[in-house]
């Protein structure tokens, strides 16, 4: 089915992780024409705004390793109930990040709506960890795993307390820097993962072609979390934690063209922008060129 309307949330949240900036992630997007460019392509487009994050002094101590824990919590509880409403009102969620972290707000809200919802991470991490195998604390490097279902339970219990994604319904691409603790869990869990080298290997159509036929063939709707430090940082040098060896701007345009053309992506949310760390808006403008080719932009 295609998509008659698209409802805009930001969270501009950068407390999953260490690197001011990424807060302003969904200002650059905004500056960076998305609304107009949804827009010029026949698309009912609302922009509801940004939800309003604590400041960092006002957390609590969580007593855990989790930095910002309970502002981010709090965070993710209220983008996950606007995504949760705007799939109720009959509206494509595109969510606006902020670190990573609000994947755990914005799978919660949506996973309430599906019996197997797929996930594509689109992204250079697996960010699969848990508080006992992150190397930094930091949340943004942990949504996948709590949407699973593993991690603090301030996290997982979010908008329901069962678990939000099941391992089988992901599909990981672009991975070049996982950490110890999440390839065990990849491999435990049965984790589909296209790495650089497979994307490498393949190619990117071939890649996609896969990523499709199988979520297509298990799931009820496709949640798109794309990561932008899943391009490479030549292209897309406004993130916190760039990987060199990235997918291409050129390949991540075709992914997003054979995304368009499946009609499988049911929801999307773009995250990681750190203007403070880009060059002249090129983050932020990659990334609406993707969203322009996620929604059906032709070249002719
Ligand atoms: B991102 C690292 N694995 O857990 C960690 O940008 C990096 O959302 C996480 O993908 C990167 O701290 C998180 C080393
Ligand atoms: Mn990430
Ligand atoms: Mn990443
Ligand atoms: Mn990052």
């Amino acid at each position: 089915m295609s998509i008659q309307k698209i409802s805009i949330i930001g969270l501009p949240m950068d407390l999953g992780q260490a690197r001011r900036g990424v807060d302003m992630g969904p200002s650059a997007i905004r500056c960076a024409g998305i609304v107009e460019r949804l827009e010029r392509l026949k698309i009912e487009v609302e922009d509801l705004g940004d939800i309003v994050v604590g400041r960092p002094e006002n957390a609590q101590k969580s007593g855990t390793n989790l930095k910002n824990l309970s502002l981010v919590a709090k965070g993710n509880i209220q983008l996950a109930t606007r995504v949760d409403k705007i799939i109720q009102g009959g509206s494509f969620p595109l969510v606006l990040g902020g670190d990573h972290s609000i994947a755990i707000g914005t799978l919660a809200g949506v996973s309430k709506h599906y019996e197997n919802v797929g996930v594509i991470w689109y992204d250079a991490h697996g960010d699969l960890n848990t508080e006992e195998t992150s190397p930094s604390g930091n949340i943004h490097g942990m949504p996948l795993a709590v949407s699973m279902g593993l991690g603090h339970p301030d996290l997982v219990n979010i908008h329901g307390s069962t678990s939000k994604v099941k391992p089988e319904n992901i599909v990981i691409i672009g991975a070049r820097s996982l950490d110890e603790g999440e390839k065990e869990l990849i491999r435990e869990k049965g984790i589909k993962v296209f790495t650089m080298h497979e994307i490498d290997r393949m190619g990117m159509a071939r890649v996609m072609e896969e990523c499709i036929d199988y979520l297509r063939e298990r799931t009820d709707g496709v949640h798109l979390s794309l990561d932008l430090d899943g391009v490479d940082p030549a292209d897309a040098p406004g993130v916190g934690t760039p990987v060199i060896g990235g997918i291409s701007y050129r390949e991540s345009h075709l992914a997003m063209e054979m995304l368009a053309e499946s009609e499988l992506i049911t929801s999307a949310e773009f995250v990681e922008v750190n203007p403070i760390l880009d060059e002249r808006n090129k983050t932020a403008i990659v990334a609406v060129a993707l969203m322009g080719s996620l929604f059906g932009e032709k070249l002719v």
